[in-house]
């Protein structure tokens, strides 16, 4: 085979994941820094400057609960219990509309079990209206920010209250006046879009700011680079938000480069300034968020976060993670659980306690339920048709172009021609 025999054959690595069904899992070699080590730069520090911190991992809350170290965002017990709430509330959303799909009252749903902190604290640390491109794991933007949960389980179900009639899959919400950019099932297009959405806001002369995440495994698409490339060259005021949770259905972040460096490390090709952060920590979330924040507003250009997390359940209903990862990762994995660390934390302070958290989970569980028995009222999967067959072609282009309304006209005339109900 070989034109050089005296030079080794070449071959290529195919990376591997650690732990298969039924191996120990054993996270021993995952570098976690201490709480409070990292340093916090200031915010108008050139990028070059703090290349280390897009190897470590900034950390807020000890083991023992405390919130310690300069990026400590000193948030009041107020703030501290909103956030827990927050994502009490996300999870029990996700419960039931986890059991929903198993009834069969929706086709799909995705949970974001163990990733709650991300979207949760940064919420809070976001404005209102800056305007946020998520992925279809960040639901709890949206629940942090108080939108009405009949309102995401109407599109959930696809029902006659769903303000997108029915056109996109369950779980890919979109809400202008939410600032919720509509969730694409085309992974990683919202990157450049927000980062085009952040350039228009700075020529506009506006000051809001935009968000966008994508998992791990979406970094591999172009469209995460081209997105660099765009946000460093004009220093849009746009955070670029990594949510690393180690898989990708069932692909391990080995196959978007884990192996070779961080995610966060490829801000530093950029000359994007680079975060790498315990994405189960709320208070680390939200300072993060914060500082990237301020980064944007004052002109100081782009962030890149990647935050470190794990995918605790199944990627979607759709997914059986028992079939390629070791049960015992979620367990063994050692950052924990944002809600019990921020809980944790919370009465360390003195300022919550079992009872009342038991008392918030049966609060937020109840609210959910009430929300889901209205929801219901609007119609759930396969109880009839919710939508008028005539509006199919609808809300795609601002105007119809000519083919489309060809195809609507012949599909109501075959339907007339059935007997089927159209208006
Ligand atoms: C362009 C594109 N490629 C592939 C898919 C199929 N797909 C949907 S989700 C997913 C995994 C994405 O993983 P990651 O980016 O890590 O996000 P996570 O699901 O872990 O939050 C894949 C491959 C898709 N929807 N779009
Ligand atoms: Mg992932």
């Amino acid at each position: 085979m070989s034109t050089r025999p005296n030079l080794p054959p070449l071959r290529l690595h195919v990376p591997e994941p650690k732990f298969r069904p039924g191996d120990e899992a054993d996270f021993g070699d995952v570098p976690i820094p201490a709480a409070g080590a990292t340093p916090r730069p200031a915010v108008d520090s050139a990028p070059a400057a703090f290349h280390d911190l897009a190897y470590g991992l900034v950390r807020v809350l000890d083991e023992k609960g405390r919130a310690v170290g300069p990026w400590d965002p000193k948030l009041s017990p107020d703030t501290l219990r909103g956030i827990l709430r927050a994502m009490a509330k996300t999870r029990a959303f996700d419960e039931r509309m986890y059991r929903a799909q198993r009834q069969g009252k929706t086709s799909f749903y995705m949970k974001c079990t163990g990733e709650e902190a991300i979207a949760c604290a940064q919420a809070y640390a976001l404005h209102r209206d800056d305007m946020c491109f998520p992925s279809y794991r960040q639901q709890g933007l949206l629940i942090a920010r108080d939108w009405p949960l009949v309102d995401m389980m109407n599109q959930i179900y696809s029902n006659k209250g769903d303000r997108l009639a029915g056109k996109q899959l369950p779980i890919m919400y979109s809400t202008r006046e939410g600032s919720f950019f509509s969730i694409s099932g085309n992974l990683a297009t919202q990157l450049p879009q927000a980062v085009g959405w952040a350039m228009a806001s700075a020529i506009k002369g506006d000051t809001r700011i935009a968000a966008t995440w994508c998992g791990e495994g979406s970094t591999a698409e172009g469209d995460f680079h081209s997105a660099c490339t765009f946000a460093s060259v004009y220093r849009a005021p746009v955070i670029i938000c990594v949510v690393n949770n180690q898989w990708a259905i069932s692909s391990f972040s080995g196959f978007a480069g884990a192996e070779a460096t961080t995610f966060a490390a490829r801000a530093i090709g950029y000359g994007i300034a680079g975060l790498r952060v315990d994405g189960n920590d709320a208070l680390a979330v939200y300072a993060a968020t914060e500082w990237a924040a301020e980064r944007a507003r004052t002109n100081q250009g782009p962030t890149l976060i990647e935050f470190f997390t794990y995918r605790a359940e199944g990627h979607s209903t759709s997914d059986d993670p028992s079939a390629y990862r070791s049960a015992q990762e979620r367990e063994k994995w050692p950052l924990g659980d944002p809600i019990s660390r921020l809980k944790q934390h919370l009465i360390a302070l003195g300022e919550w306690d079992e009872e009342r958290h038991a008392a918030m989970d049966l609060e937020v569980a109840n609210e959910v339920k009430a929300a889901q028995k209205d929801a219901e009222k609007n119609g759930i999967l396969g109880h009839g048709m919710h939508q008028p067959m005539s509006t199919m072609f609808q809300d795609v282009f601002e105007t119809m172009p000519w083919h489309l309304e060809e195809q609507r006209q012949e599909m109501l005339a075959e339907a007339k021609a059935a007997g089927i109900e159209t208006s």
